[in-house]
Order: C-alpha cells, then sequence, then structure tokens
C-alpha cells in the first residue's frame, strides 16, 4: 500500500486527520470522542458524561447544562498517524460550531442511535454534510440497548440520508443481546470485550448464513456504481477483498454511500473498527486541500475552525493547515490582508492547551494572539493573501433578549465583549435600538441566549441582567381635527409668545409623517416655521398612548406672534402644546408591528404548527411540501411580532427540536381591545 496522499483506489490516505463527530443532541458523541481518547491512549481512563469527567464536556457551561454547547478538540495518535477529533454539539442552537468546523475535516462520524424520534434530527445534519460534501460514516451507538434488528433500524433512518446506508457489519445476538459483530468486509466475527479491542472468533452456522446474505446486500449496493464489480455478482465470482476495501474507499469518498458501523461507546466497543475504516477509508487533508481549492505551494494556508478568548492566555483560534507549515512567529494574513504574528502552537485536548512545535501541513492546532483572525476565516503566510476559501452563512436568529450589565460601571465593558462574542460565534448578532435604548442580543434558541449571557458574566467578566425585548409598537389616529396650540408666558421682564393652529389628519398605512406649510400672509413668520414642525415631531415621539405616533400628516395653517417676545423656543412649544393636546381627540389607536413567518417542520408536526399559530393569533396563509425536503413542510403565516417573540421555544419542543421559522416584517397593523389595553396599561406603569 502506498503511504501518501490521496492516490489512486488502494492507497491508503496517510498524515494528520481531522474528523467531526456529529450527531443528533445525546447520541454518545462526547462519548464517544472519550472511548477514542482512551482506546488510542491519550487519556488514562475513559471518562463519562454523567460524572462529568469527560474531554468533550470539560468547559465550565458544558459541565453545567451537562451537555455540549461548543465543538471541542482533542488531539490523538493512531497507529502513527495524528488525528485530532471535533465533539460537535448537536442541538440545532449550537449547529453554527459545527458548520464552521465541517469544511476543514477529512471526514465526519455520525454517531446515531435506533431512535425514530431523532431521526429528523438527524436527516437536518445529515443535509450539512451533504450540503458541503464531506464524506461520512454512520456509527450506529447504543447497540447494548438494541431492541430491533439491525436492518430494520437501517430502515428507520435511511429517509434522513440522501446516500443509501451501506451496513458495514451486522450484530451477533446472544439471546436479546448483541454480543459482537461480523465485518462484512474483512468478513470475520468478533465479540466485544468491554474496554478492550473485540476478540476474532470462528465465524459459523447462523452467523454464517447471516454474513453471506448481508454481504450481498452491501456488495450489491456498492456494485451499482461499479460495473466490474456487478459482473462479478451477476456471475457469482467472489470478488477479491482488496477490490471490495477500494470500493468502499472510493464511493465513501465520492460520497456515493454512506457506511454503518455499529458499537457501544460507553464500553468502547466498535471503535477500533471505526479508528481502521477512518485510516483506511477516509481521505487526507491532500484531498480536503483539493476540496476546498486551496493553492498548492509552500505558503502556509489554514482555515479558522473557531476561535475563543481565555481568561488569562488571550485569543486562540483553532486552525487547520491545509498547506505550509506554521509556527511561532510565523505572519499569517487573512483574506482581507489583516496579519498578526503567531505567538505559540497549541496542541488540544478539550479545555487543556500544550505547547508544542510548528504544526506541518494537516494538522489541527491553536494558535496564540491572531487578534484578527475570525471563526471561518482563511489565513495564509504568503505575501498575497489567499482567497477566501468557504463563507458560512449562519441561520437567521430566532430569538431574542435585551441585556443590560448588572453593574452601571461595566457599561463599558459591554462593547469589547459583544464584539468578542459575536466574533467567536456569528450565528449571534447584538442590535442596538436607539428608540429604547435597548441592547438585544439574537440568536437560535434559548439556551443559545442563556449560554451567551453566561459566556459575558464568565468570560468576559460582565455579568448582565436579561429580559424579553420590547416589541415595537406604534399608534396613529382614526379622526382628523384642527387643534390651536397657544404657549404664552409674562414672567417679569422678557416674555414667551407663540401660537400655532394645526391641521392633523391620519394618513394611509406605511405613510409615516408628513409636515405641510400652509401659512399664507406671514401670521407665522417664515423663520419660526422650522420650529413648529421640531416641536410638532418632538411630540409624536411619544403618543397618548404611549408610543411613537406615525400615518399623519400635520399641517400648520394659522396663527399669530409677537414682535418682542416669539422665539424659536416658543413656537417649538406651541407645536408641541398643540399635538399634545389635540391627539387624544384623534381616536387615537395602537399599531402593532406585523410578520410574515415561515416556518419549516417535519411533516408529522405541521397540524401541530397550525394550532400553534392560531393559538398565537397567527393568520394561516398556507402550506406546501418543503423544497428539496422530504418529509418536511413550509408553513406560511402572518404573525404579531409579540407572538413571534417565544414562538421558536414553542415549535422546537413540538418538533423534537429541529423545527424553525425565518420572519420579515410586512406591515403594522390596527391592535384594539383587550390586548391592546393590556399593552398600553403596561406602557404606562412602566413610565
Ligand atoms: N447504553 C448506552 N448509553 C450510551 C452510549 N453512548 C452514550 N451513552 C449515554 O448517552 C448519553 C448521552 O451521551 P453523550 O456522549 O453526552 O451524547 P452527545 O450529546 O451526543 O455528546 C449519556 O448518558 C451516555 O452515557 C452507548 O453506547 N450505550
Ligand atoms: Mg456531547
Amino acid at each position: 500500500m502506498g503511504q501518501n496522499g490521496s492516490g489512486p483506489n488502494g492507497t491508503r490516505s496517510s498524515g494528520p486527520r481531522c474528523i467531526a463527530l456529529v450527531g443528533p443532541f445525546q447520541s454518545g458523541k462526547t462519548t464517544l470522542l472519550e472511548a477514542i481518547l482512551a482506546r488510542t491512549g491519550a487519556v488514562q481512563r475513559q471518562g463519562t458524561v454523567d460524572a462529568g469527567t469527560t474531554i468533550g464536556d470539560a468547559s465550565k457551561e458544558a459541565r453545567h447544562h451537562k451537555m455540549s454547547v461548543e465543538a471541542t478538540f482533542a488531539t490523538t495518535t493512531f497507529m502513527g498517524d495524528n488525528y485530532t477529533f471535533v465533539d460537535c454539539p448537536g442541538s440545532i442552537e449550537f449547529i453554527q460550531d459545527m458548520r464552521s468546523v465541517l469544511p476543514a475535516i477529512d471526514a465526519a462520524v455520525v454517531v446515531c442511535e435506533a431512535d425514530e424520534k431523532k431521526v429528523p434530527q438527524l436527516q437536518l445534519i445529515l443535509r450539512e454534510l451533504e450540503d458541503q460534501n464531506i464524506p461520512h460514516f454512520l456509527f450506529l451507538n447504543k447497540i447494548d440497548k438494541a431492541d430491533k434488528r439491525v436492518r430494520e433500524t437501517i430502515k428507520l433512518l435511511q429517509p434522513a440520508s440522501r446516500a443509501p446506508l451501506l451496513l458495514r457489519q451486522i450484530p451477533i445476538w446472544n439471546g436479546d443481546i448483541i454480543s459482537g459483530f461480523v465485518d462484512l468486509a474483512l468478513e470475520r466475527a468478533y465479540v466485544y470485550k468491554e474496554h478492550a479491542p473485540s476478540e476474532i472468533i470462528e465465524l459459523k452456522g447462523e452467523n454464517l448464513d447471516r454474513k453471506k446474505e448481508a454481504r450481498f446486500t452491501m456488495l450489491e449496493t456498492l456494485a451499482d456504481h461499479d460495473d466490474q464489480l456487478m459482473e462479478q455478482l451477476l456471475e457469482d465470482i467472489e470478488p477479491p477483498r482488496d477490490k471490495v476495501f477500494d470500493d468502499l474507499s472510493k464511493e465513501l469518498r465520492d460520497r456515493i454511500v454512506c457506511p454503518v458501523l455499529l458499537g457501544v461507546a460507553t464500553r468502547t466497543n466498535g471503535v477500533l473498527r471505526l479508528l481502521k475504516a477512518l485510516r483506511h477509508e477516509a481521505p487526507g487533508a491532500g484531498e480536503t486541500a483539493q476540496r476546498l481549492g486551496v493553492k498548492a505551494g509552500t505558503d502556509a494556508v489554514a482555515l479558522v475552525l473557531k476561535t475563543f478568548h481565555t481568561t488569562h492566555g488571550g485569543k486562540m483560534s483553532v486552525a487547520r493547515l491545509l498547506a505550509g507549515q506554521a509556527g511561532d512567529g510565523t505572519t499569517l494574513t487573512t483574506a482581507g490582508g489583516e496579519a498578526g504574528r503567531v505567538s505559540g502552537v497549541f496542541k488540544l485536548m478539550g479545555q487543556h492547551f500544550e505547547k508544542r512545535g510548528q504544526a506541518a501541513s494537516g494538522e489541527t492546532v491553536a494558535f496564540g494572539k491572531l487578534d484578527a483572525a475570525k471563526t471561518g476565516d482563511t489565513l495564509s503566510s504568503g505575501k498575497q493573501p489567499h482567497a477566501t476559501l468557504v463563507e458560512i452563512k449562519p441561520s437567521p436568529p430566532v430569538l431574542a433578549i435585551a441585556v443590560q450589565a448588572k453593574e452601571r460601571k461595566d457599561d463599558v465593558k459591554l462593547g469589547p465583549a459583544f464584539t468578542k462574542l459575536t466574533e467567536e460565534d456569528p450565528s449571534l448578532t447584538v442590535v442596538h435600538n436607539a428608540e429604547n435604548h435597548e441592547v438585544v442580543i439574537w440568536g437560535q434558541g434559548e439556551m443559545h441566549l442563556r449560554v451567551a449571557a453566561e459566556r459575558l458574566a464568565e468570560r468576559f467578566m460582565v455579568p448582565v441582567t436579561t429580559r424579553p425585548p420590547s416589541v415595537g409598537y406604534r399608534e396613529t389616529i382614526r379622526k382628523p381635527i384642527t387643534q390651536r396650540g397657544r404657549h404664552k408666558k409674562q414672567s417679569g421682564g422678557h416674555g414667551q409668545f407663540g401660537d400655532v393652529v394645526l391641521e392633523i389628519k391620519p394618513l394611509p398605512r406605511g405613510s409615516g409623517f408628513k409636515f405641510e406649510d400652509r401659512i399664507t400672509g406671514g401670521v407665522v413668520p417664515r423663520n419660526y416655521i422650522p420650529a413648529v414642525e421640531e416641536g410638532v415631531v418632538d411630540a409624536l415621539k411619544h403618543g397618548p398612548l404611549g408610543f411613537p405616533v406615525v400615518d399623519l400628516s400635520v399641517a400648520l395653517i394659522d396663527g399669530s406672534y409677537h414682535t418682542v417676545d416669539s422665539s424659536d423656543q416658543a413656537f417649538r412649544t406651541a407645536g408641541r402644546i398643540g399635538i399634545v393636546e389635540g391627539l387624544p381627540q384623534c381616536q387615537p389607536v395602537l399599531l402593532e408591528p406585523i410578520h410574515h413567518v415561515e416556518i419549516v417542520c417535519p411533516t408529522e408536526a405541521t397540524a401541530k404548527m397550525n394550532a400553534i399559530l392560531s393559538g398565537r393569533r397567527g393568520q394561516i396563509l398556507g402550506f406546501d411540501t418543503r423544497e428539496g425536503w422530504d418529509g418536511w413542510d413550509t408553513v406560511r403565516a402572518q404573525m404579531a411580532e409579540a407572538e413571534i417573540g417565544d414562538l421558536i421555544i414553542e415549535v422546537r419542543s413540538a418538533t423534537a427540536g429541529v423545527g424553525s421559522f425565518v420572519f420579515k416584517f410586512d406591515h403594522m397593523a390596527e391592535l384594539t381591545g383587550r390586548t391592546a389595553d393590556q399593552i398600553i396599561a403596561a406602557r404606562r406603569a412602566a413610565e
């Protein structure tokens, strides 16, 4: 076997690998990482998720929530090769961390279990891999708890994958439990040993028959894309073992099939076979660099998978080197031309960093102190920056919280903390709302935002309080009137005098505000008119119901002045008074923002979505099958902003965590009755 690069069939790729562990929430990714580290000798004892002793969930937030909330990296050695494994969080709320990692990996291991409820989540994750052309294996975990035949499980999972699932191993049953497996490519039977490599046993009897049948099914699937193999099968010729392995590897790399391996992560069962499959069949860094379009040469080219700010060590950028070498002192430039010098190269082991020497092509390491590097950036050491290798688009946000520093003195620290927060996680956005002096963080769900707030406190030292953001209510008028605004003050010497007559009229929805000057004969001198308008505009910021007033016109039609006592200030006040006194007589009415919402969900949840939308004053416009997504629907509706506020929480809980939506402002609509009264009363109480 050749040892170099990504040669033709039969040539094993060598050199450092980067492999992501992905899959639905709770399927065993963190446990599998721990098993891999134990099996390859990187840790002495296999930790457990339940005891909080794993490398993958070592961060404070992960231990606190007993789930992975960000990608964790660990580097180990297997049979002389360097492997970095990335434990990616499974929840849709933290999918951005996985998305940023995927482009740079050689292959993914999709950890899953025989659970019907998790099929939509599996589909969601497979779709990310399929869209980014990443070769992937399925690791069917928790088979110690299996209660159905593996073939039934494959049938259950198949709809989640566009590529055919290719069963590579079948279990050996011992009564009701699985005691080992048959590898269909090797044609060998193994019995599982707890925390030790499986032992080869003789393949005979019923197991031999089942192997023959399952192997034939596997070969048939492979033969769909290999005419020679098809001929051999038709002529009953046993294909050579090497040929089968070549095909397995080729069809994995071409993403024609998705091979399925079995195991029990908690007991380290099936882990060695998984590692061997990765070693022999997964592509190497050379092919990955090609897939990404890295310019070959001597310059270092690296992709930033994640950046984070450590409390003491400053900024760290986890990056995969796709070409060249980089060490302490290497200058790396982003595609945008911002340069930085590497200060320290670190080997990754969960929350632990170990200083190491220069990184070679293919390795995944953390670079210290690259202040300009952001998650997703392409870095290079050449004179000319390398073109951006990938653009990673975050999902549109679905939930927001308004935040405030707990202590006033921390206000100045908030800005820089937000910058770091959104740099580390581009699926968070911060919006400053000038109208109501609110700072709002938008994110992917409840837990995502909770973790963001924790990070502000713990990583960036700004404890914050959070509350729901305010809704963009407005008010308008229904009835036109003409109103006088008169300001007269005689206080000792110099007095104040301004007098205006305003014609206030409703305008159609969406018109905003118009001011008209209809003064004739100079009853209000020209130079005071802008001041009148200013006074009017100022008063409209806060209407009789407590909200900004829109969709009306105000015309200045009459008035009077005083040669000594009139001033800009006096006319500004007169304009104000005209509005403040006039609007309550114009039948003010509340306006609320209505958005166009599109929910995507698995079809079985569509009826529930309709119920949720109706329960939230939504107007359902219709639903369709979701384009390109088998078994999913898109439900369209118009919905009040107030009701969208925490909509995602209900959508997620009705869809086993996979439903989502996008929304866009559509129009403002009048709101009357009890709901409106409550909103107005709440506003008064808050003032
Ligand atoms: N019975 C059984 N439980 C497992 C196995 N792998 C993981 N678990 C348990 O499943 C739960 C979720 O595992 P975890 O590794 O945190 O899943 P993750 O969310 O995918 O990282 C934990 O309680 C594990 O102990 C397995 O192979 N068999
Ligand atoms: Mg985990």
